[in-house]
Formats: structure tokens, sequence, C-alpha cells
């Protein structure tokens, strides 16, 4: 269970490039932490040259909200940080780069992991592409198609609302449905849910960190959703509260998933050893990259604890290095990766389709995806380095 990964031969970068794209969502999309209506899409584009010339082109997408709503991140940000501090710092010296350069080169700089993921994933792809392997076979992912779920938003259009949206999910073949609640909206949407569709129906919920472990009402609900048979309850309180979630889980019977306290495998370890939880969500994202997510994984898998991989309303982009990591040994619970047509009237890329509850995992070059030229030209691009 070791977390290297077969060594790649660096690329020769020539440019980096931000590119932003606006993407309209489906249906708005509501959480204990706000409404999106659309996503601001940041994406890096790395461009570059492989050993024997070859011109190639690696994408990653940054998955900062707009806002720090989710954790401290947010796109401008993580626009500042690449262009002022990730990019020139890992390019000093020698343009000649690879992922395993980025440890020595960017350890000394401290957090923005969703940046420095984007730059991670954008230089993986080039690397790839200049292989010509598949971000797949470099992960040695186990399984052509991945298991999806789908994660339900807080309805504008309430109770009655969220039953016709999950029907909907169900009907299309989603293998599982995950529900967001926040404190006023939980035990009632989610037993009205039980009831509707049964307990052959695979139902989770994400409270994004609304609860306070120290409110009786609070910790009444989160009892009560206890008892309806949910395959996990992800992150009831703040992202460092871990003893909070320990004390609880103790008691419970549903397992507790992290998504926001978990930054690295050390966070991982820590809190398995602690008993806070019993699952553990892997956003890319979140974690700083592909590197890091592969170390959780291994970490949580030598102790028992199963792993899923998240989602943060990723493009095609970002789906689809979701996809390739979720394809690996180890991810056997259902994805937040659910097909184009969840989030996008038009993806950025070729889209991902829902076929009898699965997502094929790509198999071109790299991650298997690239914009669309049109999507493209309505973009706006900031040079970082030309
Ligand atoms: O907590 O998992 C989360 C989206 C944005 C921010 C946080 C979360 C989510 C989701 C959506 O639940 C997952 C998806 O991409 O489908
Ligand atoms: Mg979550």
């Amino acid at each position: 269970m070791s977390a290297t990964l077969p060594p790649l031969e660096p690329v020769e970068v020539t440019a980096v490039d931000l590119v932003r794209v606006s993407m309209p969502l489906v249906r708005p999309f509501t959480t204990s932490f706000g409404r999106q209506t659309e996503r601001a899409v940041l994406l890096v584009r790395v461009r570059g040259a492989g050993h024997d010339g070859t011109e190639v082109v690696g994408w990653g997408e940054c998955v900062t909200p707009a806002a720090p709503v989710y954790s401290e991140e947010f796109t401008d940000g993580a626009a500042l940080v690449l262009r002022d501090h990730l990019v020139p710092t890992l390019l000093q010296g020698s343009r000649e780069v690879g992922t395993e350069d980025i440890g020595d080169r960017l350890g000394h700089l401290h957090g923005h992991r969703m940046a420095r993921a984007a730059l991670e994933l954008a230089l993986l792809d080039a690397q790839l592409r200049a292989a010509d392997r598949p971000l797949a076979d470099h992960l040695g992912a186990v399984r052509d198609r991945v298991p999806a779920g789908v994660s339900v938003g807080i309805p504008d259009d309430g109770i009655a609302g969220l039953v016709e949206q999950v029907a909907g999910y169900l009907d299309e073949g989603y293998l599982r449905i995950k529900v967001k609640v926040e404190p006023g909206f939980d035990v009632a949407p989610v037993t009205v849910l039980r009831e509707t569709f049964g307990t052959g129906c695979a139902l989770q919920v994400d409270a994004n960190a609304a609860y306070d472990a120290d409110d009786p009402d609070h910790l009444a609900a989160l009892d009560a959703l206890n008892e309806l048979g949910l395959q996990m309850l992800e992150q009831p309180f703040g992202a460092a509260r871990l003893r909070d979630h320990a004390r609880h889980a103790a008691r419970w019977r549903t397992p507790v998933c992290l998504d926001e306290s978990i930054h690295d495998a050390a966070d991982a370890a820590d809190a398995i050893a602690m008993g806070a939880c019993g699952i553990v969500n892997i956003k890319l994202g979140r974690v700083g990259g592909m590197a890091e997510a592969v170390a959780i994984r291994d970490r949580c898998r030598a102790a028992g604890i199963p792993v899923w991989c998240g989602g943060m309303l990723e493009t095609g982009i970002g789906r689809a290095a979701n996809v390739a990591l979720a394809a690996t040994e180890g991810f056997d619970l259902p994805a937040d990766t659910s097909a184009s047509d969840r989030y996008w009237r038009e993806d950025l890329t070729e889209p991902f389709h829902l076929v009898d509850g699965h997502l094929a995992v790509p198999t071109g070059p790299g991650i298997g995806r690239v914009p669309r030229a049109d999507a493209l030209r309505d973009a706006e691009v900031e040079p970082l380095l030309g």
C-alpha cells in the first residue's frame, strides 16, 4: 500500500496561463454555507515540451468557490497566489519540472491547497500527454467505470421539491443520494425521503460543518438523523473540531465521514486515531492534489477506513481527474462524480454521461478531456508566464 506513483519525465514549461470561464449551473446549489447559481471557473493551463520536443498542453481546474465559504480559499485568492507565488516559485531556476519537484520547490509555501492542486494537476496532465499515457493507467486504476452518486442541495421549494428532485435522480440511475442538511432542514426532509423511497435507497447527508456540538437542539437533530439508516453523516461540525466529531461518533451508529477536516494524510491519521471518523471523503482540491489524495487513500486503507471521491461542482476538466482517482483501488463507495447534465447545460468538455449508474473512466492521454474550443473563445486568459 505505497503512495508512490510511477515516475514520469518532466516537461520543459514554456507558458502558464490562468483561464476563467463563467459556467451557469442548471439549478441553484444551496448548502449550509450558501447558494450558488453559477461557477466562475478558474483553470490552469500549462504549455510545454516533452523530452523529444513534442508540444503538450495540460489542464487543471481550481475548485475554489468565489467566496471563502467552504474553507479559507476563494477564486481570486487562488489566482493571486498562483500568479505571484506558486507559478514563479515552481519555475525558478529551471523550467524543466515534473510533479515530483513540487514538494521540494513549493514545500515552504503554506496552504492554498486548491490553487496548488490546480497547478499540480495541469502539470501532471501535460507530463502524461507527453508520455501518451492516460491518468487512470498512471494511477493504477482497477475499474473502467465508477459508481456515481448525486449531491442534492437544499431546495428553494421545500420538502416537496426535494422529493421530486430525488425521484428524478433515482430514475436516471444514480446509485446513492446525498442530501445537504442544516439546522432546521434535516430530520423532517430526510424522514420524508426514507418514507418515500424506502430503506433500499442509499441515502446520506452532508452538513458542511453547520452544527454546534454544544447546542442541545443541534445534537437532538443529529441523534434523530442517526436513526434513519443513513450510509454516513458528512462533516456535522467545524473543520477544526476533531474532538467534537470523536465524542459524538463514539455513540452514533451512523458512521461520520469527514470532508472539510481532512487536508492531508496526517490529518486523516489523527482523525482515525481519535475515532473522529469512520469514512473519509477525498477531494483533490481540498488536499492539494493527486499525490496527497493517494497518500490519504493509502493511510485510510491501512486503517480499514473506507474512502470515496467527493466533488466541488467541477467542469469536465476537474471531473476527469476525479473519475480517474475514483477508479483506483479503495474507492469502493459511490463518488460525488455526477454526469455533466447534473451541473451544466453544456459542459466545458466532452460530457460525462451516466450509464447504469456509472461514469466511464476517460481513456485518452492525460486526464482524457480538453476544454471545447468554442468555450475557450469566451474565456478570459491571464498569461502568467509566456
Ligand atoms: O461538501 O461535498 C461538499 C459542492 C461544493 C462544495 C462542497 C461540497 C459540494 C458537494 C457537491 O457536495 C458535490 C458535487 O460536485 O457533485
Ligand atoms: Mg462535503
